[in-house]
């Protein structure tokens, strides 16, 4: 565990380091309050931090505000070092954002159980944040391909819609329906539809640009969303997203299996500046009808009446 020490007394902070690097611990260390602050701004620097009260430039309450202000970063967990005879008000160090603190000079094990709590605690923290970033992930994310969910993509587009609208942008939507695939299922049992999905995901993710959504929209429906893309470019890109599912079997458990998609297209420029994300789906959707009655495997645009 790393853990900075801030101590402009020269010899104070040498025997600290010296102390806790015997208990294990990685010592970095500051000769003042701003010092110490700048460390603790640092990506990367520890989350551990012993700060002396009484310093030059920031006092040790000054460093606790400073790093509690700041909204980004892991969650550093500050011990306070305070001098019996100064009189400091530990009030006052705890409401600037210090989590502990000790009297000088300190006992070696009282400090080095002190600081374990700290560990727990910087444990613990990290667990709740994987935790949170988890359900985050689980929220805006379908489980089975780990594309963005629809209810996540309807956020996008309901974005995207207004910064277009604003800026005069493009965007082409995408709606991708894999064929028959019911047909899958049926012949081949649902493990091996989901397999298809797995894969047919993946095709669709190397067929579009890193900043374009790829989405899991329903079932085997998925959403594209193509950022800043003309009429031209949206139907290149639909005509490779269909190639990219048709052109090579998708390997299964049962053997090779041959898939195709439709795909109906919807480039907002081609219509009125107040179409909604609704009214666009809707039309895109009708497009994606189309290309089935077509035959399948094939792109249709929707176009808007005249
Ligand atoms: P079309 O060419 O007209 O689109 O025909 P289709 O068979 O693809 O369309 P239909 O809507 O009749 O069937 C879609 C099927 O997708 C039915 C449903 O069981 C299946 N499905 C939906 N979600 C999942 C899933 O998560 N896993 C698997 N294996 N199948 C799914
Ligand atoms: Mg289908
Ligand atoms: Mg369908």
């Amino acid at each position: 565990m790393r853990i900075l020490v801030a101590d402009d007394d020269a010899v104070s902070r040498r025997l600290m380091q010296r102390l806790l690097e015997r208990g294990g611990y990685e010592v970095m260390t500051a000769e003042n309050g701003r010092e110490a602050a700048e460390k603790l701004a640092t990506p990367g620097c520890p989350r551990l931090a012993l700060i002396d009260w009484m310093m030059p430039e920031l006092d040790g309450p000054g460093v606790c505000r400073e790093v509690r202000s700041r909204q980004d970063g892991s969650y550093i967990y500050i011990t306070l070092l305070t001098s019996k005879q100064s009189g400091e008000d530990i009030v006052t160090g705890l409401e600037a954002g210090a989590d502990d603190y000790l009297t000088k000079p300190c006992n070696p094990e009282e400090l080095k159980a002190r600081l374990r709590t700290g560990v727990r605690i910087l444990d613990l923290e990290d667990k709740l944040v994987e935790a949170r970033e988890d359900m985050r992930f689980r929220a805006t994310h379908d489980f089975l391909t780990s594309l963005w969910n629809r209810a996540a993509v309807l956020s996008d587009l309901d974005r995207e819609l207004v910064r277009a609208r604003r800026d005069g942008g493009m965007i082409a939507t995408l709606i991708c329906d894999l064929d028959r695939f019911k047909q899958v299922n049926d012949v081949y049992g649902h493990l091996v539809g989901d397999e298809v999905l797995i894969q047919a995901a993946s095709r669709l993710l190397g067929s579009v640009r890193p900043y374009d959504v790829v989405a899991r929209y329903g079932g085997e429906e998925f959403l594209v969303l193509l950022m800043g893309c003309d009429a031209t470019l949206a139907h290149k890109r639909a005509e490779q997203i269909r190639e990219s599912i048709a052109s090579s079997p998708f390997v299964t458990t049962q053997g090779p299996l041959s898939i195709t998609i439709s795909i109906g297209t919807l480039n907002i420029t081609d219509w009125a500046n107040d179409l909604t994300a609704t009214q666009l789906l809707f039309e895109a959707d009708k497009a994606l009808y189309r290309a089935k009655a077509n035959g399948r495997n094939c792109v249709c645009v929707a176009v808007p009446p005249v």
